[in-house]
């Protein structure tokens, strides 16, 4: 099999890649090792900056979204009992996010990669990216059974951090810069409309916890006389912070409810509505970072190169601009047959990847309690949030890098 293009992994960086060749007029092929209905159902993120949000309208993806997804203008900090909104239009010139869940996207983009006729293979895992050092890379894969090869002129290693791609960089060119956490994130799926319009991140002494959600379910009644009348149903996506290596089946549903009304207390009159919860899972938390980016036809983007703890609400987001400098430097190349923004690509990736590091660093610092945290580490944290709160300058700075780094 022969292609311009070859893609490993249809997770968003992959699909999205796909579609802004395609729109390019540039071909490509997609290698999914799971299939699809995995890929359609992996819980993950849910807040897109305003960049990615342009960047899916742009691409015609963004239908669905703009019909579903939810404009949020601002997010709640909550500490000590007390709670401030950051405004982000007022700080921020205009920008806001988008909540619209990860699983969503997957389906749109994977809808249109199918419609536009593919190719897209499901069930098809590649074992290795070879020759990435001269003209023809190649990636073996193994499908229906088969091996075969995929012969392309750039191989883009979307596969995210277990991956093969980021292999294929000898290691004595590679750098890995990496931080692991003593925590984790549980994360559940709730039947039930979120407690709060906007997503609410609580600092505790008990622990970090998140307040977010999905857009609304519309189903259709079960009665037949009622058909007519489409019932809305909300749903609720809660995470708590818990020691690194937590099973989510040691927390009972009660349990779960009970420590996320403690850790979102206020000293209002605020309560958390409780719901019967659909899904349970544990999030390890890493920041890592490979460098470079590129080996000769080997380029790699999104969660294969790089990890943020979800604190930020960036990894998606990251993996968005790394395909879009991509396709735009491929797109540069056939036009004017310069490899300048290709040879640059790895570098500017890095300087957006870094910011969104540094940010979802200190967010998750300022918000979660180390098993070692001594009192000393609360006031600073305390400080830290009150400075936002207080502060118009440490409140931009916030409200800019949730919003997101632009592309350019
Ligand atoms: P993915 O999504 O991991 O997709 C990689 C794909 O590659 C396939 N694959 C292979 N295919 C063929 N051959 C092989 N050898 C292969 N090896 C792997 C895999 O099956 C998979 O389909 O990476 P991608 O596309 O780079 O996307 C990255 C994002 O998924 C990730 O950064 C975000 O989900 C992170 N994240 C969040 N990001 C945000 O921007 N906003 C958020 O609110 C947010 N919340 C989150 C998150 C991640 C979370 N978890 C579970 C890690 C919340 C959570 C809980
Ligand atoms: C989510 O809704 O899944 C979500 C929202 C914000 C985050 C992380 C995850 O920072």
């Amino acid at each position: 099999m022969r292609t311009t293009v070859g893609i490993i992994g249809a997770g968003p960086a992959g699909l999205l890649l796909a579609r802004l060749l395609h729109n390019a007029g540039i071909d490509s092929v997609v290698l999914e090792s799971r299939d699809r209905a995995y890929v359609e159902h992996r819980q993950r993120a849910g807040i897109l900056e305003q960049g990615t949000v342009d960047v899916l309208r742009a691409a015609g993806a963004g239908e669905r979204m703009d019909r579903e997804g939810l404009r949020h203008d601002g997010i709640e900090l909550r500490f000590a009992r007390t709670r401030h909104r950051v405004d982000f239009p007022a700080l921020t010139g205009g920008r806001s996010v988008m909540v619209y869940a990860q699983t969503e996207i997957c389906k749109d983009l994977i809808a249109l990669r199918l419609e536009e006729g593919g190719p897209l293979l499901f069930g098809a895992e590649a074992l290795a990216v070879e020759g990435a050092e001269g003209d023809r890379p190649r990636v073996p894969f193994r499908y229906g059974g088969r091996e075969d090869v995929l012969e392309c002129d750039y191989v883009v290693g979307c596969d995210g951090f277990w991956g093969v791609a980021r292999k294929a960089v000898p290691a004595a060119l590679s750098r890995v810069f990496e931080r692991t956490y003593p925590f984790a994130w549980l994360g559940v799926l709730a039947d039930v409309p979120p407690s709060h319009d906007e997503l609410v991140y609580a600092r505790h002494d008990r622990g970090f916890a998140l307040l977010s959600m999905r857009p609304p379910v519309t189903r259709r009644h079960p009665s037949e006389e009622v058909a007519a009348l489409p019932i809305k149903s909300f749903v609720s996506r809660l995470y708590l912070q818990v020691p690194a290596g937590t099973d989510a089946q040691e927390w009972g549903d009660a349990e779960i409810w009970d420590e996320l009304a403690r850790r979102f207390e206020t000293a209002d009159d605020w309560t958390l509505s409780r719901g019967p919860i659909t899904q349970k899972s544990v999030t390890p938390m890493r920041s890592f970072v490979h460098e470079p980016m590129r080996h000769g036809r080997l380029f790699l983007a999104g969660d294969a190169a790089h990890i943020v703890p979800p604190t930020g609400a960036k990894g998606l987001n990251l993996a968005v601009g790394d395909v879009v400098t991509f396709a735009r430097a491929l797109t540069h190349e056939r036009r004017t047959g310069s490899a300048e923004l290709l040879d640059a690509y790895s570098a500017t990736c890095l300087r957006r990847i870094w910011q969104a590091e540094r940010f979802s660093y200190d967010m998750t610092a300022m918000l979660h309690r180390a098993p070692d945290a001594t009192g000393f580490d609360d006031r600073l944290q305390l400080a830290r949030l009150r400075r936002i709160a207080s502060g118009r300058a440490a409140e931009t700075d916030l409200a800019e890098a949730y919003t997101g780094f632009s592309l350019d």
